[in-house]
């Protein structure tokens, strides 16, 4: 299913990129994209929305709901 996660400290492309990876290391199959200016990280994945607020926490950034 298809998650968004709003990440207001997201604010470039390394951010994306840490966040990616961390979304990735945890399911690989995860497809993700992020909207920099609205500061929205949309996931295509399996996992429920709060363990992917969890993986993105892991990589330093928080999000709101
Ligand atoms: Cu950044």
């Amino acid at each position: 299913m298809s998650i968004q996660v709003k990440v207001p400290s997201m604010m470039c492309d390394g951010c994306v990129k840490a966040i990616s990876s961390e979304i990735k290391s945890n399911w690989p199959d995860a497809t993700i994209s992020a909207d920099l200016e609205r500061k929205i990280v949309t996931v295509e994945t399996t996992a429920s929305k709060s363990e992917i607020a969890s993986a993105i926490a892991a990589a330093g950034h928080e999000t709101e709901d």
